[in-house]
């Protein structure tokens, strides 16, 4: 159950706006309400995804299906902002000047969380190292709940009687977020995304970095000197030269070594890729930062077998590989997708391209894709950035895509759907293109 204390007279007298009811909205307005806060519920839409579950444990709920007006704010001391709206707008920025107090769920978890808190924010990475570091701790018999930009909204989590939360954290939620003290603070990566919703690559990697504030240890990528904060990070590296504490090291083969030691083989993991040998060695620094066994941990690296649509393995039809890496959402994604795989590759991407600058992948496209095959929104921009990499095919939907790679593809070959885009064009989420995929590619497998 939720912790139901009755919130002190000082917080009864305060009015708490839920701006956004999706799966944030619905997790704060529940938790608001069974302890007994006052609060309104705004949503732009007149049917959000959680109003019918909500009225039906709530019945008076006050729930107000219009935009955010002045009478609203005028009302709301606190606004809690769904991290899907951006706090730039400009009604959150007059209610800012009005004095009100703008936060997000994040914070109001923060300010009652009594177990520590690891947090991981990064470009990539992020639920691929947060789930890991869960079956690590989970692996040593303790008790652990994971969530927050994955799965489980963070007010949820306190359901759970947990010794350690873990939390990925996006960029939007870290905005509004002000008192979080994690016991570790982890960056995995930085590179761009999301740049539709701030003014530069500087205001996303500003919003990403506030996880150290406040933070008892930082985790950071010793090859990627944006996420260092200073010379007390724990470290972990690629580079078997890097004087980090978790490295890879080469010797008869790779390992995944804690300073000289090494503990795993990279050939008895589930996972491949050196973009997901990286997470395996930051959920190495972190589980180990708070007391994991060595012998946990590394039961976890041996048995963790990835997430669904990050580099999925679908299928070997003929001789060519199928693989659903529907979640390469970013450039940077996609990049360390497509050089994680061995095979020549034929590349199904596009959708919404958030305003990045896909030319960044120009050499890793001309160097491993044989062809690219480009659909959604944003195919023309991918287009134009990748003209003369390699040879370039447009489509209207992922069944003609499926279609033409079959045809395209040789044996030995690999067919990749690594979007570096988001899906919201064509899709519900990026769940559901990955889905998708899969469903052509098993009806081509008859
Ligand atoms: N919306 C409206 N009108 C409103 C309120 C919202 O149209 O009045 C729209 C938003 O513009 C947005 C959509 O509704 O397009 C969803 O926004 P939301 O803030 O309600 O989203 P939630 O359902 O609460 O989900 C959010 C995260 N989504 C975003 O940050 C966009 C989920 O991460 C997260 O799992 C969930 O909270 C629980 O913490 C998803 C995501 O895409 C997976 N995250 C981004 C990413 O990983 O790149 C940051
Ligand atoms: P996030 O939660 O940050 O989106 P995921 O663990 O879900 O991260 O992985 C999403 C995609 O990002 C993967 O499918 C892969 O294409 C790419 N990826 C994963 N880890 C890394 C990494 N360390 N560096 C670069 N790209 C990565």
């Amino acid at each position: 159950m939720l912790n139901v204390s009755q919130p002190s007279t000082a917080l009864q007298d305060v009015n708490y706006l839920v701006v956004g009811l999706g799966l944030t909205g619905y997790s704060v307005a529940r938790y608001l309400l069974r302890n007994g806060y006052r609060c309104r519920i705004q949503d732009s839409r007149d049917i959000p995804p959680y109003l019918i579950e909500l009225k039906n444990q709530f019945e008076t709920v006050d729930f107000q299906p219009h935009s955010l007006d002045a009478r609203l704010i005028a009302w709301a001391d606190v606004l809690v902002v769904s991290p899907g709206l951006s706090i730039q707008q400009r009604e959150i920025q007059q209610a800012i000047d009005l004095g009100k107090s703008v936060l997000g769920d994040i914070e109001l978890f923060a300010r009652v969380v009594d177990k520590p808190v690891i947090a991981i924010t990064g470009s990539n990475g992020k639920s691929t190292v947060t789930t890991l570091v869960g079956e690590m701790i989970n692996r040593d018999d303790k008790s652990v709940a994971v969530g927050g930009n994955i799965g489980t909204a963070a007010l949820d989590l306190l359901e759970q009687d947990a010794d350690f939360y873990v939390l990925e954290l996006s960029s939007y939620q870290l905005e509004t977020t002000f008192s979080l003290k994690p016991r570790i603070a982890a960056v995995l990566n930085l590179s761009e995304d999301h740049l539709d919703r701030y003014p530069g690559y500087a205001e996303y990697i500003q919003a990403k970095l506030r996880i150290y504030e406040n933070a008892s240890l930082r985790v950071s990528n010793f090859d990627d000197e944006v996420t260092r904060y200073d010379a007390r990070d724990t470290c972990f590296s690629l580079d078997p030269d890097a004087t980090a504490e978790f490295k890879l090291l080469a010797n008869g083969g790779f390992w995944l070594a804690h300073r000289n030691e090494r503990w795993i083989s990279t050939d008895d993991l589930k996972l491949s890729g050196r973009h997901n040998w990286a997470n395996c060695l930051a959920a190495m620094a972190i589980a180990y930062a708070i007391g994991v066994s060595r012998s946990a941990i590394v039961t976890a690296l041996q048995n963790f077998g990835g997430i669904p649509h990050r580099s999925q393995w679908v299928a070997e039809i003929d001789g060519v590989e199928w693989i659903n890496d529907s979640k390469a959402t970013n450039v940077g994604a996609a990049q360390a997708s497509i050089e994680g795989r061995e095979r020549p590759v034929i590349l199904i991407a596009g959708g919404q391209s958030k305003g990045a600058d896909m030319s960044i992948m120009f050499n890793t496209v001309e160097q491993k894709v044989k062809l690219v095959i480009l659909l959604g929104e944003d195919a023309a921009r991918l287009q134009k950035a990748w003209q003369g990499a390699t040879r370039i095919e447009r489509v209207g939907n992922m069944h003609q895509a499926v279609q033409l790679a079959n045809k395209s593809a040789s044996r030995g070959e690999c067919v990749l759907l690594a979007p570096a885009c988001a899906s919201f064009d064509m899709y519900a989420s990026f769940e559901a293109r990955g889905d998708d995929f899969m469903q052509r590619v098993a009806e081509l497998d008859g």
